[in-house]
């Protein structure tokens, strides 16, 4: 079932890769820290 939410935002995070943008945010919205490195979009 899709992820229920009172209120949606849509940031864009700009940054060199590995420097932290995904942890900050699953942080803000799950408060998770997920200690493994999954590029979001790889690039490389
Ligand atoms: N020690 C420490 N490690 C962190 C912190 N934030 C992120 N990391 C680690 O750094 C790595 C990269 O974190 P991500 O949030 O995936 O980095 P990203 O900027 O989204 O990377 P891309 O999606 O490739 O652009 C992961 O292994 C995280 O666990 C932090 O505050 N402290
Ligand atoms: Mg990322």
């Amino acid at each position: 079932m899709a992820k229920q939410y009172d209120v949606l935002f849509r940031l864009l995070l700009i940054g060199d890769s590995g420097v932290g943008k995904t942890c900050l945010l699953c942080r803000f919205t799950d408060n998770e820290f997920h200690s493994s490195h999954i590029s979001t979009i790889d690039a490389a």
